[in-house]
Protein backbone atom coordinates (compact mmCIF):
# COMPACT_ATOMS: atom_id res chain seq x y z
CA UNK A 1 0.00 0.00 0.00
CA UNK A 2 1.37 3.15 -1.12
CA UNK A 3 1.50 5.65 2.11
CA UNK A 4 1.44 8.83 2.59
CA UNK A 5 4.76 9.88 3.31
CA UNK A 6 6.42 13.27 5.05
CA UNK A 7 9.56 10.72 5.33
CA UNK A 8 11.22 10.42 8.70
CA UNK A 9 14.34 8.90 6.68
CA UNK A 10 17.51 8.12 9.57
CA UNK A 11 20.45 7.26 8.38
CA UNK A 12 22.35 5.66 11.09
CA UNK A 13 24.66 3.49 8.82
CA UNK A 14 26.29 6.21 7.03
CA UNK A 15 29.74 8.10 8.27
CA UNK A 16 29.53 10.95 10.12
CA UNK A 17 28.95 14.10 8.33
CA UNK A 18 27.49 11.88 4.72
CA UNK A 19 24.47 14.08 3.19
CA UNK A 20 22.79 11.05 1.86
CA UNK A 21 20.07 11.19 4.38
CA UNK A 22 19.93 15.04 3.39
CA UNK A 23 19.55 14.22 -0.31
CA UNK A 24 16.81 11.43 0.60
CA UNK A 25 14.80 13.26 2.82
CA UNK A 26 15.06 16.79 0.50
CA UNK A 27 13.36 14.80 -2.53
CA UNK A 28 10.88 13.06 -0.11
CA UNK A 29 9.65 16.35 1.61
CA UNK A 30 9.03 18.09 -1.49
CA UNK A 31 6.10 16.51 -1.90
CA UNK A 32 2.33 15.54 -0.03
CA UNK A 33 1.79 13.11 -3.19
CA UNK A 34 2.28 9.26 -2.11
CA UNK A 35 5.88 8.25 -3.29
CA UNK A 36 7.20 5.30 -4.37
CA UNK A 37 11.00 4.36 -4.47
CA UNK A 38 13.87 2.36 -6.47
CA UNK A 39 17.55 2.83 -4.84
CA UNK A 40 20.48 1.44 -6.61
CA UNK A 41 22.88 -0.33 -4.83
CA UNK A 42 25.69 1.69 -3.57
CA UNK A 43 25.94 3.76 0.25
CA UNK A 44 22.22 5.49 -0.04
CA UNK A 45 20.68 1.40 0.20
CA UNK A 46 23.09 -0.16 1.68
CA UNK A 47 23.03 2.63 5.37
CA UNK A 48 19.21 2.91 5.18
CA UNK A 49 18.43 -1.08 4.76
CA UNK A 50 20.26 -2.94 7.44
CA UNK A 51 18.46 -6.07 8.41
CA UNK A 52 16.53 -6.15 9.88
CA UNK A 53 15.68 -2.69 9.91
CA UNK A 54 14.93 0.23 7.58
CA UNK A 55 14.88 3.29 7.07
CA UNK A 56 12.46 4.43 4.64
CA UNK A 57 8.60 4.64 5.35
CA UNK A 58 7.75 4.42 1.81
CA UNK A 59 7.15 1.33 -0.70
CA UNK A 60 10.76 0.95 -1.66
CA UNK A 61 12.51 -1.29 -3.67
CA UNK A 62 15.98 -2.23 -3.57
CA UNK A 63 17.27 -2.12 -7.36
CA UNK A 64 20.32 -3.98 -8.04
CA UNK A 65 23.66 -1.88 -9.24
CA UNK A 66 22.71 -0.94 -12.30
CA UNK A 67 18.63 -1.41 -13.15
CA UNK A 68 17.20 1.30 -11.01
CA UNK A 69 16.57 3.16 -14.53
CA UNK A 70 14.35 -0.60 -15.20
CA UNK A 71 12.53 -0.85 -11.78
CA UNK A 72 11.50 2.45 -11.91
CA UNK A 73 9.84 1.81 -15.21
CA UNK A 74 8.30 -1.23 -14.13
CA UNK A 75 6.95 0.11 -10.85
CA UNK A 76 5.09 3.17 -12.57
CA UNK A 77 3.89 0.86 -15.52
CA UNK A 78 2.78 -1.83 -12.83
CA UNK A 79 0.32 1.04 -11.32
CA UNK A 80 -1.03 2.08 -14.24
CA UNK A 81 -2.06 -1.20 -15.33
CA UNK A 82 -3.36 -2.50 -11.81
CA UNK A 83 -5.71 0.27 -12.21
CA UNK A 84 -6.66 -0.82 -16.01
CA UNK A 85 -7.45 -4.02 -14.29
CA UNK A 86 -9.31 -2.74 -11.36
CA UNK A 87 -6.91 -4.10 -9.14
CA UNK A 88 -6.30 -0.34 -7.50
CA UNK A 89 -9.89 1.27 -7.02
CA UNK A 90 -8.47 5.01 -6.79
CA UNK A 91 -5.74 6.02 -9.15
CA UNK A 92 -3.85 8.52 -6.47
CA UNK A 93 -1.15 10.50 -7.79
CA UNK A 94 1.50 8.84 -6.95
CA UNK A 95 5.38 10.36 -7.39
CA UNK A 96 7.47 7.17 -8.52
CA UNK A 97 11.55 8.38 -7.43
CA UNK A 98 14.70 6.93 -8.32
CA UNK A 99 17.86 7.23 -6.37
CA UNK A 100 21.44 5.97 -7.63
CA UNK A 101 24.82 6.71 -6.97
CA UNK A 102 27.59 8.11 -9.49
CA UNK A 103 28.40 4.75 -10.14
CA UNK A 104 25.25 3.56 -10.82
CA UNK A 105 23.80 5.96 -13.07
CA UNK A 106 26.91 7.52 -15.32
CA UNK A 107 28.31 4.03 -15.91
CA UNK A 108 26.53 0.89 -15.03
CA UNK A 109 23.06 1.84 -14.84
CA UNK A 110 23.12 4.35 -18.06
CA UNK A 111 21.72 1.78 -20.38
CA UNK A 112 18.24 1.12 -17.93
CA UNK A 113 18.04 5.24 -17.41
CA UNK A 114 18.37 5.92 -21.30
CA UNK A 115 15.75 3.20 -21.85
CA UNK A 116 13.72 4.88 -18.98
CA UNK A 117 14.04 8.25 -20.24
CA UNK A 118 13.74 7.28 -24.24
CA UNK A 119 10.24 5.74 -23.32
CA UNK A 120 9.15 8.81 -21.52
CA UNK A 121 7.63 7.13 -18.18
CA UNK A 122 6.85 9.38 -15.92
CA UNK A 123 9.50 9.77 -12.67
CA UNK A 124 12.09 11.53 -11.30
CA UNK A 125 15.51 10.05 -10.93
CA UNK A 126 17.72 11.62 -8.39
CA UNK A 127 21.96 10.97 -8.38
CA UNK A 128 23.63 11.75 -5.64
CA UNK A 129 27.21 12.18 -7.21
CA UNK A 130 29.76 11.61 -4.69
CA UNK A 131 32.84 11.27 -7.80
CA UNK A 132 33.74 7.42 -7.15
CA UNK A 133 32.37 3.93 -5.84
CA UNK A 134 32.06 4.57 -2.56
CA UNK A 135 30.47 2.27 -0.52
CA UNK A 136 33.49 -0.36 -1.85
CA UNK A 137 35.90 1.82 -1.11
CA UNK A 138 37.01 4.49 -3.62
CA UNK A 139 36.80 3.13 -7.14
CA UNK A 140 36.69 5.94 -9.96
CA UNK A 141 33.61 5.94 -11.87
CA UNK A 142 32.73 7.70 -15.02
CA UNK A 143 31.91 10.88 -12.37
CA UNK A 144 35.59 11.15 -10.93
CA UNK A 145 36.97 14.54 -11.63
CA UNK A 146 40.04 15.00 -13.40
CA UNK A 147 43.35 14.77 -11.24
CA UNK A 148 41.31 12.69 -8.30
CA UNK A 149 43.28 9.81 -6.80
CA UNK A 150 41.50 6.92 -5.95
CA UNK A 151 41.88 3.22 -5.34
CA UNK A 152 41.51 2.34 -9.61
CA UNK A 153 43.31 5.77 -10.01
CA UNK A 154 45.88 6.29 -7.54
CA UNK A 155 48.26 9.01 -7.27
CA UNK A 156 52.23 7.82 -7.62
CA UNK A 157 55.29 8.50 -9.20
CA UNK A 158 53.23 7.05 -12.64
CA UNK A 159 50.26 8.76 -12.19
CA UNK A 160 49.06 11.73 -10.61
CA UNK A 161 45.64 10.40 -10.67
CA UNK A 162 42.52 10.24 -12.81
CA UNK A 163 44.04 11.82 -16.55
CA UNK A 164 40.55 12.27 -18.36
CA UNK A 165 37.46 14.19 -17.76
CA UNK A 166 34.30 13.45 -15.78
CA UNK A 167 31.81 12.36 -18.10
CA UNK A 168 29.07 15.03 -19.15
CA UNK A 169 26.01 13.02 -17.84
CA UNK A 170 23.57 16.01 -17.95
CA UNK A 171 24.33 16.64 -21.78
CA UNK A 172 23.69 13.00 -22.10
CA UNK A 173 20.42 12.86 -20.32
CA UNK A 174 19.33 16.13 -21.58
CA UNK A 175 19.40 14.66 -25.21
CA UNK A 176 16.55 12.46 -24.94
CA UNK A 177 14.34 15.58 -25.05
CA UNK A 178 13.41 15.40 -21.49
CA UNK A 179 11.11 18.22 -20.07
CA UNK A 180 13.13 18.87 -16.79
CA UNK A 181 16.95 18.24 -16.23
CA UNK A 182 19.39 19.95 -12.88
CA UNK A 183 22.23 19.81 -11.04
CA UNK A 184 21.73 20.72 -7.80
CA UNK A 185 23.84 20.72 -4.38
CA UNK A 186 23.21 19.30 -0.61
CA UNK A 187 24.96 22.96 0.11
CA UNK A 188 22.35 24.76 -1.38
CA UNK A 189 19.02 22.66 0.16
CA UNK A 190 16.82 25.55 -0.94
CA UNK A 191 17.30 25.54 -4.41
CA UNK A 192 17.40 21.14 -4.44
CA UNK A 193 13.98 21.76 -2.55
CA UNK A 194 12.42 23.87 -5.88
CA UNK A 195 14.37 21.77 -8.61
CA UNK A 196 12.72 18.86 -6.91
CA UNK A 197 9.00 20.40 -7.03
CA UNK A 198 9.87 21.73 -10.09
CA UNK A 199 10.41 17.90 -11.46
CA UNK A 200 7.44 16.41 -9.78
CA UNK A 201 5.37 19.11 -11.89
CA UNK A 202 6.96 17.89 -14.32
CA UNK A 203 4.77 15.28 -17.00
CA UNK A 204 6.86 12.09 -18.14
CA UNK A 205 10.94 11.85 -16.98
CA UNK A 206 12.71 14.38 -15.03
CA UNK A 207 16.45 14.11 -14.04
CA UNK A 208 18.41 15.93 -10.51
CA UNK A 209 22.10 15.64 -10.26
CA UNK A 210 23.23 16.14 -6.98
CA UNK A 211 26.52 16.82 -5.53
CA UNK A 212 27.25 15.02 -2.33
CA UNK A 213 30.58 14.97 -0.85
CA UNK A 214 31.95 11.93 0.90
CA UNK A 215 33.63 12.79 4.41
CA UNK A 216 34.62 9.09 4.60
CA UNK A 217 36.57 8.96 1.45
CA UNK A 218 37.37 12.51 0.55
CA UNK A 219 38.76 12.35 4.04
CA UNK A 220 37.76 15.55 4.99
CA UNK A 221 36.31 16.47 8.62
CA UNK A 222 32.10 15.48 8.99
CA UNK A 223 31.02 18.89 10.18
CA UNK A 224 32.87 20.08 6.73
CA UNK A 225 30.73 18.48 4.62
CA UNK A 226 28.50 21.67 3.97
CA UNK A 227 31.26 24.02 3.56
CA UNK A 228 32.52 21.91 0.96
CA UNK A 229 29.66 20.89 -0.85
CA UNK A 230 29.12 24.96 -1.21
CA UNK A 231 32.50 25.67 -2.28
CA UNK A 232 32.48 23.17 -5.17
CA UNK A 233 29.55 25.77 -6.70
CA UNK A 234 31.56 29.01 -5.27
CA UNK A 235 34.45 27.88 -7.42
CA UNK A 236 32.25 26.74 -10.33
CA UNK A 237 32.99 22.99 -9.63
CA UNK A 238 29.91 22.29 -10.02
CA UNK A 239 27.61 24.99 -11.65
CA UNK A 240 24.18 25.21 -10.64
CA UNK A 241 21.51 25.12 -13.89
CA UNK A 242 18.51 23.71 -15.38
CA UNK A 243 17.65 22.38 -18.66
CA UNK A 244 14.05 23.24 -18.99
CA UNK A 245 12.39 21.80 -22.40
CA UNK A 246 15.73 21.42 -24.02
CA UNK A 247 17.07 25.29 -22.55
CA UNK A 248 19.68 26.41 -20.49
CA UNK A 249 18.86 28.15 -17.34
CA UNK A 250 22.18 29.58 -14.58
CA UNK A 251 20.23 29.36 -11.54
CA UNK A 252 23.40 30.48 -9.23
CA UNK A 253 26.76 32.91 -10.44
CA UNK A 254 29.37 32.92 -7.44
CA UNK A 255 29.56 37.32 -6.46
CA UNK A 256 33.24 36.36 -5.55
CA UNK A 257 34.45 33.41 -7.53
CA UNK A 258 36.96 31.71 -5.92
CA UNK A 259 39.63 29.57 -7.20
CA UNK A 260 39.54 25.76 -7.21
CA UNK A 261 42.43 25.40 -5.58
CA UNK A 262 40.40 26.34 -2.50
CA UNK A 263 38.49 23.77 -3.21
CA UNK A 264 40.80 21.22 -4.42
CA UNK A 265 42.96 21.44 -1.16
CA UNK A 266 40.15 20.39 0.99
CA UNK A 267 40.03 16.64 0.05
CA UNK A 268 42.96 14.65 0.39
CA UNK A 269 41.89 13.14 -3.19
CA UNK A 270 43.53 16.01 -4.28
CA UNK A 271 46.16 16.50 -2.11
CA UNK A 272 49.34 14.93 -4.79
CA UNK A 273 48.57 18.15 -6.64
CA UNK A 274 49.72 20.04 -4.55
CA UNK A 275 52.83 18.52 -3.69
CA UNK A 276 53.89 17.45 -7.37
CA UNK A 277 56.48 19.36 -9.39
CA UNK A 278 54.02 20.72 -11.85
CA UNK A 279 51.65 21.92 -9.12
CA UNK A 280 51.20 24.93 -10.63
CA UNK A 281 50.63 23.93 -14.62
CA UNK A 282 48.27 21.46 -12.90
CA UNK A 283 46.35 23.56 -11.21
CA UNK A 284 46.27 26.06 -13.98
CA UNK A 285 44.68 23.10 -16.15
CA UNK A 286 42.40 22.22 -13.72
CA UNK A 287 41.29 25.95 -13.31
CA UNK A 288 40.94 26.50 -17.23
CA UNK A 289 38.68 22.90 -17.57
CA UNK A 290 36.51 24.69 -15.19
CA UNK A 291 36.44 28.44 -16.82
CA UNK A 292 36.15 26.22 -19.89
CA UNK A 293 33.06 24.26 -18.51
CA UNK A 294 31.14 27.65 -17.27
CA UNK A 295 31.50 29.35 -20.11
CA UNK A 296 29.78 26.69 -22.49
CA UNK A 297 27.12 26.36 -20.37
CA UNK A 298 26.59 30.32 -20.25
CA UNK A 299 27.09 30.47 -23.97
CA UNK A 300 24.04 27.91 -23.83
CA UNK A 301 21.70 29.99 -21.96
CA UNK A 302 22.60 33.31 -23.37
CA UNK A 303 22.43 32.05 -27.19
CA UNK A 304 19.38 29.98 -26.53
CA UNK A 305 20.24 27.10 -28.32
CA UNK A 306 18.21 24.45 -27.46
CA UNK A 307 19.12 20.75 -27.04
C1 LIG B 1 26.94 -5.77 -10.85
C2 LIG B 1 27.61 -5.29 -9.59
N1 LIG B 1 28.90 -4.93 -9.64
C3 LIG B 1 29.51 -4.48 -8.53
C4 LIG B 1 28.82 -4.39 -7.35
C5 LIG B 1 29.53 -3.91 -6.11
N2 LIG B 1 29.12 -2.58 -5.73
C6 LIG B 1 28.16 -2.34 -4.82
S1 LIG B 1 27.91 -0.73 -4.52
C7 LIG B 1 29.13 -0.30 -5.61
C8 LIG B 1 29.53 1.11 -5.82
C9 LIG B 1 28.40 2.07 -5.95
O1 LIG B 1 28.90 3.30 -6.36
P1 LIG B 1 27.93 4.53 -6.58
O2 LIG B 1 26.82 4.15 -7.48
O3 LIG B 1 28.74 5.70 -6.98
O4 LIG B 1 27.29 4.74 -5.14
P2 LIG B 1 28.07 5.11 -3.78
O5 LIG B 1 28.55 3.83 -3.20
O6 LIG B 1 29.17 6.04 -4.11
O7 LIG B 1 27.01 5.72 -2.94
C10 LIG B 1 29.70 -1.43 -6.20
C11 LIG B 1 30.82 -1.41 -7.18
C12 LIG B 1 27.45 -4.77 -7.35
N3 LIG B 1 26.70 -4.66 -6.25
N4 LIG B 1 26.88 -5.20 -8.48
S1 LIG C 1 31.50 6.16 2.24
FE1 LIG C 1 30.97 8.30 1.78
S2 LIG C 1 28.98 8.24 0.67
FE2 LIG C 1 29.31 6.26 1.72
S3 LIG C 1 28.24 6.46 3.70
FE3 LIG C 1 30.41 7.02 4.03
S4 LIG C 1 30.47 9.26 3.73
FE4 LIG C 1 28.54 8.53 2.87
MG1 LIG D 1 29.43 7.32 -5.80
Amino acid sequence: MIEKNKQKITTAGTCAGCPIGLVARTVLNATDNPIAVTNATGCMEVTTTIYPNTSWRVPYIHSVFGNAGATISGMETAYKALFKKGKIKEKKPVKFVAFGGDGGTYDIGLQALSGALERQHDFLYVCYDNGAYMNTGNQRSGATPFGASTETTPAGKESFGKDVERKDLMSIVAAHHIGYVATANIGFLDDFETKVKKAFATKGPSFILVFSPCPNQWKHAAHKTIEIAKLGTDTNFWPLYEIINGGYKINYEPKNKAKIEEFLMTQSRFKHIFKSKGKNERIKDIQNKVDEEWERVKDLEETGVKV
